[in-house]
């Protein structure tokens, strides 16, 4: 429309400039031929202007502006009513695929409620898909919700979001109503909220609490001044593999708050460890603070001594103990992270190994922790190929992390790590121990940790 205004402007000031041009040449000159010629073109040119603006083809032209004008004063303009026909496709379209999902008209609710409440459909089938009973277990307290759901989240971009493994929360006091709403909105799978029943979070009968509480007056060691602390250790060493929401399930992936995976782990990690016959799997070793568990070895072997049937065959002594059982090296698996067999610790070794150091005390006398009882009970009462360590799984825990060496890993898993921060092969890690124990192959550049 724009270009058709323009001609006819030029037009009219092509016609104005010709007139007023001759006008002026009229008066600036007095040959009168001279005049006389030129006002018979002016005239010429006026005619065929005129007979122009009388044509077919003007007509036309002029009644084409004349329907744009009105289109555009009614907010109709060409453009928009092309757009106009495309959305009104897409919406057919859009509106006809749906009926296809839902099956069926409806309403608008009708339309989308059977969409929200296919999703957990889809998912319980992708967790058939697999027979393996898991499930991830985290002890966690209210005031833990922020860091345990970034932990969450993370652990679903990561891992969850292709296996749909179920989840598992448990606490000492009941988890606040937030906290279960939180938890359910960033996760792809079930989940269950469960209470310690008090008899597994509270002092046995036997144990003298006056003695335990001088201890932790005096306890110069981390979480030695911790009541709480003593009862969590307690807790995951004996207790939390006989709570009855994990009744159904064979395995659970150990899930703290503020711990984070560094890799996408694309491979059902339970399945791997079901079909490889493992049983406990780890990142992260390192030494224990021997004055946390002054009589933690001397206690174990006193067990050992009388039960030496639960000792396996090709056990892991020399990887817990450098002079063949004499004394502990203090190497243990960091529980915080754990793949592993509930079966294991249901096992009547583990019962009776749990039960044993449990009537003598240690847990509250002095701060034994789950880390070292779970690594030492592993280490002897299963085989050494049982025990698993994930090269693939790049995992944080403050203050330490696992980042995997291995160029060829680092890219598969899409590592958000910096393989310089791994602690794998430090010197106060065991895992480079553990390394040389398996006859491991160690990956590039892991001399340069040795400092
Ligand atoms: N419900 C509950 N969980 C606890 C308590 N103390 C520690 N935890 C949990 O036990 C695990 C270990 O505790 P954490 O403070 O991380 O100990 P650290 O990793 O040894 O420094 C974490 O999953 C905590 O959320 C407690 O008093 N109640
Ligand atoms: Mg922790």
């Amino acid at each position: 429309m724009a270009l058709r205004v323009s001609k006819r402007l030029l037009r009219v000031a092509l016609l104005v400039v010709s007139v007023l041009g001759i006008f002026g040449l009229v008066l600036h000159t007095t040959n009168s031929e001279i005049t006389t010629y030129y006002v018979d073109k002016t005239k010429e040119l006026v005619d065929s202007q005129k007979s122009w603006w009388n044509s077919e083809a003007a007509k036309s032209e002029e009644s084409e502006r004349k329907k744009a004008e009105q289109d555009a004063a009614e907010g109709k303009h060409l453009q928009d009513v092309e757009l106009d026909d495309a959305a009104k496709k897409l919406e057919e379209d859009a509106t006809k695929k749906l009926e296809e999902v839902v099956g069926g008209e409806g309403n608008g609710d009708s339309k989308t409620t059977p969409l929200k409440e296919k999703e957990p459909e889809s998912t319980a089938t992708d967790t058939k898909t697999t027979t393996v009973k898991a499930a991830f277990v985290s002890l966690v307290r209210n005031q833990d919700l922020q860091e345990i759901v970034e932990t969450v989240r993370n652990l679903e971009d990561r891992f969850n979001s292709k296996f749909h493994y179920p989840y598992v929360f448990l606490n000492n006091e009941p988890f606040t109503p937030e906290f279960k709403s939180a938890i359910s909105n960033v996760i792809s799978s079930t989940v269950d909220f469960g209470l310690i029943p008090p008899a597994h979070w509270s002092y046995p009968e036997w144990i003298d609490q006056e003695k335990a509480a001088t201890v932790r007056q005096t306890a110069d060691y981390i979480y030695g001044d911790s009541e709480s602390y003593r009862h969590m250790c307690r807790y995951e060493s004996g207790f939390f593999w006989r709570h009855e929401l994990l009744d159904k399930f064979d395995w659970y992936w150990r899930v703290e708050p503020s711990t984070k995976l560094h890799c996408n782990v694309d491979y059902d990690v339970f399945q791997w460890m079901q079909d490889n016959n493992k049983m406990y799997g780890f990142t992260v070793s390192i030494k224990e603070f021997e004055s946390t568990i002054k009589t933690l070895w001397s206690t174990t072997k006193e067990f050992l001594d009388a039960n030496p049937k639960f000792i396996a065959k090709d056990n892991m002594m020399d990887f817990i103990s450098n002079d063949k059982g004499k004394t502990y090296n203090l190497c243990h698996f960091w529980s915080n992270f754990e793949v592993a067999n509930l079966n294991f610790w249901r096992s009547e070794a583990y019962q009776e190994y749990f039960d044993y150091l449990d009537k003598k005390g240690g847990f509250f006398y002095e701060r034994w922790g789950d880390a070292p009882v779970h690594s030492i009970a592993a280490s002897l009462f299963l085989s050494s190929d049982q025990v698993h360590y994930f090269p693939d799984i790049g995992y944080f825990h403050n203050p330490y992390n696992n980042c995997p060496l291995d160029q060829s890993i680092w890219q598969k898993g899409k590592c958000s790590c910096e393989p310089m921060w791994d602690f794998t092969f430090q010197t106060y890690s065991c895992t480079n121990e553990y390394y040389d124990f398996k006859k491991l192959k160690k990956p590039d550049g892991w001399k340069k940790f040795r400092n």
